[in-house]
């Protein structure tokens, strides 16, 4: 015997490895384990060995010979599938499709980034309906029937007394109406505005913020902000507080920063102002407290808003916010 059966078993288990077709493997079959093939041929001569030699050589033969007939009945079935699958019309052998991993849209990217800072300053988030009762829209946050907010231009009405958010404070006020002060909350998602440009799409998401406590001042106010806005851009970002107006502050300022784009030399992005207009913000109005039933008397807060669409545009310089929305694969990988 010139061959070991290890070495046969090898060389067999070896030829089975290209094998993509039924009559090749017949081939192999026979090739080893026929009549005359290599191994049975093994097994015959066993015979003429020495008598101590037999058994030993015999029980190796055999396990080399069982587990060969596994292996080449094993490759035939999975050869059987393919031929079924094939039939199908699903070619088994062509490659793969490359699998593209999903990733998360720039808007929830960067709605998650701000609600990670505020959080790690201690804020919780709270989440709840688009479809809002007009109590909670407007008459809570003292925006009362007359107020030109509520204008139909601006709001989307489902019914008489049913609206869609025009912006997330209404989740405040329901937090508000369930917890006492301490508060402090982050309200992220989408909102509804009947309004469509170059920089207005009728639904926008935003992030909401509210502090409530004993002795809250408008320096509590300036303070996290500030912290935000260096979190979010970096901590060079100049800052200024302008008075506004808001129903529901009093009094109200916008935050603008330093241009991102010009560093305050003015560009068109700042329409030559040198300041970008980044978030509204102001001390709670007593008559929102009235409506929640918070004592006027013990407790002052902070609330606040911004766009985040409005947001990743100065951070990624993206000049059309419709982009957002187009689902434009080539737009959204960039990110
Ligand atoms: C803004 C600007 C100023 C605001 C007010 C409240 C609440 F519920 F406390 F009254 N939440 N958010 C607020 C204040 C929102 O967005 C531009």
């Amino acid at each position: 015997m010139d061959k070991s059966i290890d070495e046969i078993y090898q060389e067999a288990h070896d030829a089975l490895v290209g094998v993509s077709d039924l009559e090749a493997l017949e081939a192999i079959n026979v090739r080893y384990l026929g009549r005359k093939g290599r191994l049975t041929a093994f097994l015959r001569n066993i015979a003429s060995l020495p008598p101590e030699q037999r058994a030993e050589a015999g029980k190796k033969a055999n396990i080399a010979k069982k587990k060969l007939e596994a292996a080449i009945k094993d490759h035939g079935e999975r050869l059987k599938a393919g031929v079924e699958k094939r039939e199908e019309g699903i070619d088994v052998s062509l490659p793969g499709r490359p699998l593209t991993p999903g990733a998360l849209h720039p808007i929830t990217r960067i709605t998650r980034e701000i609600c990670d800072i505020f959080e790690r300053m201690g804020f919780s988030i709270a989440e709840g309906p688009e479809v809002e009762l007009d109590y909670y829209n407007f008459e809570a946050l003292n925006v009362p029937k007359y107020h030109p907010a509520r204008d139909m231009q601006d709001t989307f009405y489902v019914s008489d007394n049913i609206v869609l958010r025009t912006q997330t404070s209404p989740m405040q006020i329901r937090v508000m109406e369930k917890q006492s002060p301490p508060v402090a909350v982050i309200a992220p998602g989408k909102v509804y505005r009947c309004d469509s440009d170059l920089t207005h799409t009728p639904m926008f998401h935003q992030v909401e913020g509210l502090l409530v406590d004993d002795q809250v001042s408008f320096a509590d106010l300036k303070g996290t902000l500030t912290a935000f806005v260096h979190a979010m851009f970096d901590a060079q970002t100049s800052l200024r507080f302008r008075p506004s107006f808001f129903p529901f502050t009093e009094p109200s300022a916008e935050v603008d920063i330093l241009c991102v784009m010009c560093r305050g030399k003015g560009c068109r992005v700042c329409s030559h102002s040198g300041w970008l207009e980044i978030l509204g913000s102001g001390m709670v109005h007593p008559n929102v407290f009235r409506s929640v039933g918070y004592d006027t008397t013990q407790y002052s807060g902070f609330a606040f808003g911004m766009g985040v669409e409005r947001i990743a545009m100065l951070k990624y310089g993206i000049d059309d916010i419709r982009k957002f929305f187009n689902n434009d694969l080539r737009f959204l990988r960039q990110f």
